[in-house]
């Protein structure tokens, strides 16, 4: 069995409520997953949560709840979302569990035995928060840490830590022969002016177990447990390897080997993630990769951060976007459309309320919603909902756009596609506004016309719904059951002119985003 299309998101952190960037990343990913399963690839979607640290810990504690307990509390919660987004992850990751903990034992093991790790004494400034350690040259010219770094400890530890500085100069050479590894180029810049101006320092990988017991024990030294990132940063490839994945190498598989040919993902083709944990995804983690054994993915894809009205979100201020309350209100497909519309992956982006109401205003109701009505209710109207003879006005532009589709989709430019499509949705508009059938029905003599018309108008409509479907599948799956058409418009190879057969009976046209008092 060939390779499937392996796309991943950042795992978050379990103690957070889910925001609007959470659910911006994995709607995101699910629009690629879904894309890529129409087009016809076989595809593993892997999405989940961060689990251990002291924060975790420290939460559980002010809670009297052991730390599994309080995570297990919170990963439902999660898991809710993940569903009210609609997403079709293949597979959900939790730090805590043991299939996770073997196979990130088994990397620690096999880089310890490599001599990649080396044990020392670390005195300096240490951030709960942040789960990091600071340098002086972290401090802000007054001689502070930042806030945003919470309490910051004075600490004396040993800790182990993993030799990064032989590991600088390939990684410049693979990030310049490889221009899309990290994505888009102005992130991959970032990452080659970080590495070339500035010598990379080993990465400390483990924690005291005496200060931080909530995480995975070094298998060679059960006084230390794993540092998180090291811990989650691990998810990508230990779901793949204790699903016996024949990319993974082989001494990572858990044992007794559970090799399964035919489940074949590793290397991800795309880990998605928020530019704030670019440094981890671009540097640290091909790193970790390359001294394992295993190939580095295909890309690190980089998406920017929403602001609300101008502002960072924050929970004190209140300034925040509830994506669960959004959804509540107006459908888990127009915020869906909302977030993918408005902001290309990569640049940050600001969700203000009026943009987001004129969007499903203009876009949703008055585009997509009114051709669809219209189209299927005059059909229905004037020919008792059965679809007339094929007739092909529409049929070049229809495939001229669809393809412009598949090209974006292929490489994940989702705003783009959202943009060819609505402009599908124009042509259909102005040619109901062009054509009026609601003249033409008035005189028999232009019945013929009336039919090319109305077949026309229905067509655009099927091919709507199958190019709609990554983006807003609700959507999708109602345009192809008002159209009397059965399953979900769930294949790209549908998007073809002439896919509806003259003589199909429609079904019933109800409107789709029903227009909101302002
Ligand atoms: O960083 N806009 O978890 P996390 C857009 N556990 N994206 C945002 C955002 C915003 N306002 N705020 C956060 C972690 N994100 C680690 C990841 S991966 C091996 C471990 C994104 O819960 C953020 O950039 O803080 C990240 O990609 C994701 O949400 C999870 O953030």
């Amino acid at each position: 069995m060939s390779k499937r299309f392996y796309v991943t998101t950042a795992i978050d952190y379990v103690n957070g409520q889910p925001h609007l960037g959470h659910a911006y990343e994995k709607v995101i990913a699910d629009v690629i997953a879904r894309a890529r399963r129409s087009l016809g690839q076989e595809t593993f979607f892997l999405t989940g949560l961060d689990e251990h640290g002291q924060k975790v810990q420290q939460a559980a504690v002010a809670e009297g709840k052991s730390p599994q307990a309080y995570c297990d509390e919170l990963a439902a919660i999660w898991k809710a979302f993940a569903a009210k987004l609609e997403l079709t992850n293949d597979d959900f990751v939790r730090t805590t569990e043991a299939r996770h903990k073997q196979v990130v034992q088994a990397i620690l093991s096999k880089l310890h035995a490599e001599g990649h790790f080396y044990k020392e004494v670390y005195r300096g400034f240490y951030s709960t928060r942040e789960e990091t350690f600071l340098t002086h040259k972290d401090r802000r010219p007054d001689g502070t840490f930042d806030p945003a770094y919470g309490e910051v400890v004075e600490l004396d530890e040993e800790n182990y830590y993993f030799r990064l500085k032989d590991h600088q100069q390939w990684l410049i050479d693979y990030i310049e022969q490889n221009p899309t590894f990290v994505a888009p180029a102005y992130r991959r810049n970032e990452v080659l002016g970080f590495l070339k101006n500035n010598v990379l320092e080993d990465l400390c990988i483990s924690r005291p177990a005496a200060r931080l017991n909530w995480g995975i024990p070094l298998p060679f030294d059960p006084d230390f447990v794993t540092y998180v990132w090291f811990d989650a940063l691990s998810n990508y490839i230990t779901i793949p390897a204790a699903q016996g994945d024949p990319g993974v190498p082989g001494s990572l598989r858990p044992q007794p080997s559970t090799l399964n040919p035919q489940l074949a993902l590793w290397p991800a083709d795309i880990h998605l993630v928020g530019k704030d944990i670019l440094k981890f995804h671009a540097v640290y983690w091909p790193i970790m990769l390359k001294a394992m054994g295993a190939p580095l993915p295909k890309q690190v894809l980089a998406h920017g951060w929403w602001q609300k009205d101008g502002q960072r979100m924050s929970k004190s201020t209140g300034n925040v976007v509830d994506p669960i309350k959004v959804i509540d209100e107006w459908g888990v497909d127009a915020f869906r459309f909302y977030v993918l519309r408005e902001l290309d992956i990569g640049p940050d982006g600001n969700w203000t309320e009026a943009g987001f109401k004129a969007r499903y205003s203009a876009e949703l109701a008055n585009g997509l919603g009114n051709l669809v009505n219209r189209s299927l209710s005059m059909l229905k109207r004037y020919r008792n909902g059965i679809v007339p003879a094929q007739h092909d006005e529409l049929s070049s532009r229809a495939v001229f756009l669809s393809e412009q589709v598949r090209g974006q989709l292929v490489e994940n430019r989702l705003q783009d596609a959202l943009q060819s499509i609505w402009a599908l949705v124009t042509v259909g508009n102005q040619y109901v506004d062009q054509m009026a059938p609601f003249k033409l029905a008035k005189d028999p003599a232009k019945a013929e016309r009336l039919d090319e018309v109305l077949y026309n108008l229905t067509e655009v409509c099927r091919i709507l719904a199958v190019l709609l479907w990554p983006f807003l599948p609700g959507t999708a799956a109602r345009i192809n059951a008002q159209l009397g058409l059965p399953g979900a418009p769930d294949k790209f190879s549908g998007a073809h002119w002439g896919g509806l057969a003259p003589g199909h009976t429609i079904g019933t046209p109800t409107p789709l985003f029903p227009r909101k008092d302002p």
